[in-house]
Formats: C-alpha cells, sequence, structure tokens
C-alpha cells in the first residue's frame, strides 16, 4: 500500500478530552474519528486490526466447535417482555418504534433473540450440545461513554450462548469457551487474567469468571493472590476470615460509655479526636434493600461492598438511604448511627463481630458509644462478608498468601445461565427418557472494539502504539528517507514489491516529506518492522529495526527480505 494514498489522518495532538492513552493514539494515529458521544467511525488502519482480531476470535470459536451465527439488531420489545427483562433495564436499553408503532430495541445483547431461535428448532437431547456465536454491534446507552472504544454506545461484542440437556454439559460447554478465551487473549499478545466475578443483573446459578486485561486505565479492581491462582473481580473477592483472638477472660469487658462527640461525624475525625486507628470504630451505614431500611456495620478501615449486601439480602435494588429515611430510623443525623436502640435489620460484616469493644455512633446528634462489644449490642446480628477485600487480607483459596489489587478493563465475560432464559422463554427439549426440561444455558462475550483498546493499551509507548505482530494492520513499514532519490525509491519499492509478492503486508512511505515527520509517523502508527532505504540504497545496503526494539541492523537486500518474513 502507498502511504500517499492511504487515508490516514494523523494527528500531532490528541483532543483535550481524550483522556485513556489508547484513545489519544488511536485518534493521533488515524484509526478511529468520533461521530458522537461514544460513537466511533474506524479508519483503514482501524478496521483493518479490528478485522484480525475478529479473524482471531473467529478462528478459536470454530476450533472449540460454536457455529457462526448473524442475529438482527433490532429486536421485538416482545421477547424483552417475555423475559421480564423490559422494565428491568431503564434508559440504558435503547427503545424505538417501527412505522407501525410497533414496540423494538436496539439490541445491548441477544438472551432472548437466540433462546427464542432454538426454541422453534431443538426439540430433542440428540441435538445437545450446541454452541451458537456471532460478531455483532451491540447497543447500550451509557451515561458516561468515555475512553474512546473502551466504554462506547455501539460497539462489537462477539456473544456465543451455548444449550446443553444438563448442568455436567454446560461445564463442558464452558470450560470449552475458558480456554478458547484463553487462547484468543494470547494470540491478540493481551496480557490477561480470568478472574472470578459476580454475575450481576444477568443472573444464572452456576458462577460466572471475567477476563481481565491489565491496565492502569482498567475500571475494574481485581484482587489477586500472591500464592496460587486464586483471583476475583474486587466486587465477588473474598478472604480467609480471620480467627478471634482469645482475648481473656471476659471480665475486660468495660461498661458502654457515652462519649459527647460534637459534629464528629466521619472515621478520620474519630481518628482525629481520639488518637485512634479506623479499626477502633464500628461504621454503620443505613441502605434501603428494596424500599425496606437495613444497617450495615463495617469495621472503620473497611468498606462496604454492596454487591455482597444486596446478595446476602437477595434484593434487585440496594441504595445508601436518603438522608431522611437514616435519620429517621437512626433518631439521628447521619455520622452517629449506630447498632444501639436501631429496630431494623442489621448486617454486620466478620470483622466487626471479632472486635472486642469498638466506638460505634449513639443514634444520638453529637454522642458516640465507647466499650460497644458484639455480645452485648450485636447480638442479632446477621453476621457476614460485607466488606470489600482489602491488599493484605489472607486468599480465601489457599490461607497462604496475601491478596494484591490489581487495575483491569474486562474483555471477556462468561456464564453459566442454567434455565434463567430457557425457562422464561419456553425453550425446552426432550431428554433421553422423553420428558420435557428446559434447555441448559451459557453465554459468553467478548468486547471485540473493546479488545482494540487493550490492545494499545498495552501496547504502546511515548511515541505511538508497538502492535503484536499477529493483528498489526502492515507487518513492514518500507521507508525511503527522500522520496527525491531515484535510488532510494527504486530500492523501496522493489523491497516492497519483493515483501508483497512473498504476502507480507507492506506500507510503502512514498510521501514527500521531511524524515523526521516519516519516522515520527512510523513510530506512530507501530507497524512492527521498519525498514529505511537512504543514503547507502546505492550500495544496496538498508537498515532494519523493530518497533518494539532500540537497535538497527544495517543489512544487504536480501537478508533485509529475509528478516522481513521470518
Ligand atoms: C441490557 C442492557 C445492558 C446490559 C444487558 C442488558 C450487560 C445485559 C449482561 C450481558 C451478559 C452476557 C451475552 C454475551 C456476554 C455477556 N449489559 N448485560 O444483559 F438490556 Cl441495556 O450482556 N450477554
Amino acid at each position: 500500500m502507498r502511504q500517499s494514498q492511504l487515508f490516514m489522518p494523523t494527528l500531532r495532538e490528541a483532543p483535550s478530552d481524550a483522556e485513556a492513552a489508547s484513545h489519544r493514539l488511536m485518534l493521533r494515529a488515524g484509526l478511529i474519528r468520533q461521530l458522537a458521544a461514544g460513537i466511533y467511525t474506524y479508519l483503514p488502519l482501524g478496521r483493518r486490526v479490528l478485522r484480525k482480531l475478529e479473524q482471531i476470535v473467529r478462528e478459536e470459536m470454530d476450533q472449540a466447535g460454536a457455529q457462526e451465527v448473524l442475529m438482527p439488531a433490532l429486536q421485538p420489545a416482545e421477547l424483552w417482555q417475555q423475559s421480564s427483562r423490559y422494565e428491568v433495564y431503564g434508559p440504558e436499553l435503547i427503545r424505538l418504534r417501527d412505522r407501525h408503532e410497533r414496540e423494538f430495541t436496539l439490541g445491548p445483547t441477544h438472551e432472548e433473540v437466540i433462546t427464542a431461535l432454538v426454541r422453534g428448532e431443538v426439540n430433542s437431547y440428540r441435538q445437545l450440545p450446541m454452541t451458537l456465536y456471532q460478531i455483532q454491534t451491540k447497543f447500550r446507552d451509557e451515561k458516561r461513554p468515555r475512553y474512546g472504544l473502551l466504554r462506547g454506545r455501539e460497539f462489537l461484542m462477539k456473544d456465543a450462548y451455548s444449550f446443553d440437556a444438563d448442568w455436567d454439559g454446560l461445564h463442558r460447554s464452558y470450560m470449552s469457551m475458558y480456554e478458547a478465551y484463553n487462547r484468543i487473549f494470547t494470540r491478540c499478545g493481551l496480557h490477561c487474567r480470568a478472574v472470578e466475578a459476580d454475575a450481576g443483573s444477568i443472573g444464572g446459578e452456576g458462577g460466572t469468571h471475567e477476563f481481565m486485561a491489565l491496565a492502569d486505565i482498567g475500571e475494574d479492581t481485581i484482587a489477586a493472590c500472591n500464592a496460587c491462582s486464586y483471583a476475583a473481580n474486587l466486587e465477588k473477592a473474598e478472604y480467609r476470615i480471620g480467627h478471634k483472638e482469645n482475648n481473656g477472660p471476659a471480665s475486660q469487658k468495660k461498661e458502654l460509655e457515652r462519649l459527647h462527640t460534637p459534629d464528629i461525624k466521619k472515621v478520620d475525625q474519630l481518628v482525629e479526636a481520639f488518637g485512634l486507628g479506623a479499626d477502633a470504630f464500628m461504621k454503620t451505614l443505613i441502605y434501603t434493600a428494596d424500599g425496606k431500611p437495613v444497617a450495615v456495620i463495617v469495621r472503620g478501615d473497611h468498606e462496604v461492598n454492596e454487591i455482597k449486601v444486596k446478595n446476602a439480602l437477595a434484593a434487585n435494588n440496594l441504595e445508601l438511604a436518603d438522608q431522611e429515611t437514616a435519620e429517621r430510623v437512626t433518631g439521628a443525623p447521619t455520622g452517629f448511627a449506630g447498632p444501639i436502640g436501631l429496630n431494623i435489620p442489621i448486617l454486620a460484616d466478620h470483622a466487626v463481630l471479632a472486635m472486642d469493644a469498638g466506638i460505634a455512633g449513639a443514634n444520638e446528634k453529637d454522642y458516640h458509644f465507647g466499650s460497644v462489644n458484639p455480645d452485648d449490642h450485636l447480638a442479632n446480628a446477621q453476621a457476614g462478608d460485607y466488606r470489600n477485600a482489602i491488599a493484605g487480607d489472607c486468599c480465601p483459596r489457599c490461607g497462604q498468601g496475601r491478596l494484591t489489587f490489581h487495575l483491569g478493563i474486562e474483555v471477556g465475560h462468561v456464564f453459566k445461565l442454567g434455565t434463567k432464559y430457557s425457562e422464561t422463554l419456553n425453550a425446552k427439549f426432550l431428554n433421553g427418557s422423553g420428558t420435557e426440561q428446559p434447555l441448559i444455558m451459557g453465554c459468553y462475550g467478548i468486547g471485540v472494539s473493546r479488545l482494540l483498546s487493550a490492545v494499545v493499551e498495552q501496547h504502546s509507548d511515548s511515541n505511538g502504539i508497538i502492535w503484536p505482530k499477529s493483528i498489526a494492520p502492515y507487518r513492514v513499514h518500507v521507508i525511503p528517507v527522500s522520496a527525491k532519490d531515484q535510488a532510494q525509491m527504486d530500492l523501496a519499492l522493489h523491497i516492497a514489491s519483493r515483501l508483497q509478492e512473498a504476502g507480507v503486508e507492506t506500507l510503502l512511505d512514498d510521501r514527500d516529506e521531511r524524515p523526521g515527520v516519516k519516522f515520527k509517523d512510523s513510530d506512530l502508527i507501530g507497524i512492527p518492522i521498519r525498514i529505511v532505504v537512504g543514503k547507502h540504497a546505492a550500495e544496496g545496503i538498508v537498515e532494519l529495526k523493530l518497533r518494539n526494539e532500540a537497535i538497527v541492523q544495517k543489512l544487504d537486500l536480501e537478508e533485509a527480505i529475509a528478516a522481513a518474513l521470518k
């Protein structure tokens, strides 16, 4: 390809509202352009990489025995009403009416569509197992689209759905997808880690894993053990509960003390006022779970994990109570809430119950209680794991290692759905003994456009992108230093045509630009192999440099071509 003809509008500077490194580089290197918030056009370079990512996904899906289909983006609302998800999702679900005023959604995912398809066609266990997948545009009206393709409103997803006769079959389908995902991300050059995750709204009974590309821009936090393979999204991460040290005879228990704490509401103010560590306090937060008030108590140095609380209460909706509700149930302004005198359910984290005594709000303005002890004052609290894991917690799996924290970009998510959709949508089959049963399903997603950004996040430096060979838009960048020097141009053209004939995707920078501009652009667009044809062209000597290495090799024509073919 001649660069003078390539539609690749590069920018010296990225727009100031582009914060993520990948977003800035993809705009500057002319890979994408924004049409509207969260909505992008892929320019030729970006499209070439996206197509290679799709191809790797496709090969591994086919290799795993999945069959490719292509479903519509327009989905009748009736399907979402049958699965009773139409009301569950709010403004994120894009809804529209057709010319006959019938309601449709622009598909954010395809559980309903694929289940409706299969219920009409699969009715015997002999047709199982079967996994179908597609690579297709998804629509989710994100409130705050950002970071370029990392969080878009229209994006490319590979979504696969498995159908089995029983749970053993699902476990096999799930593992087959799980292993295919590991191969896909490795082939894309992505440093990725599978973590245990929370099934969230999609539900499903059997667990779920997220595949996280480690990156500082990542919006997910991963807790990983430094001694074994345990890793989990912070939403779900657990830890070995420390056993309550036996602190000698109960006589040490002191009487409750009423402490005057004027306007001291936050834990850090209490720490300041009492000169104690945050772990000496009991932090009480008032939530409403499906509208009903509930108190959650964690130690002062911990944070409430709302996913864990929501799952423990099997609540659909959990949110911090508004000020009015909190004051009504505690009898005090926020900041003085505590367990004593509350007549709403109390969830107390294990670490609080392991305290001998703590300082807690007195449910009275400007007062706290000292020497609150769990045996007396939290006897009827519901004990559980309600806090976020913290770095240094003991690994729940091996009990030896400690949890370390990392940021990641979720590029894949696999779920064991069970019968969540086959029941509501009535997708059944006749099993071996002739009884009708709902299909056992799994679903498996990869954000293909998000993958593009994640690769750039992990493979770039201050000069630009460093494409892994497997997905680079071109393999070799041939650069004649001066377009006006006939010897250089002739040799460069010769090399480019030799490589092209050998099936190596080659970009020839035939622009009449200063050498500095050519080299800056070459670093920016990140083609893995660069062959420079400069002043030694007359002797047939060229320079070869790899984008991810500093050394420059002086080679003759055949050596250079052989090196590029490797
Ligand atoms: C919606 C909207 C947003 C959504 C969903 C539904 C996420 C929704 C979860 C999934 C689960 C899996 C198949 C591929 C892998 C992921 N955001 N999810 O169901 F209506 Cl607006 O999509 N689906």
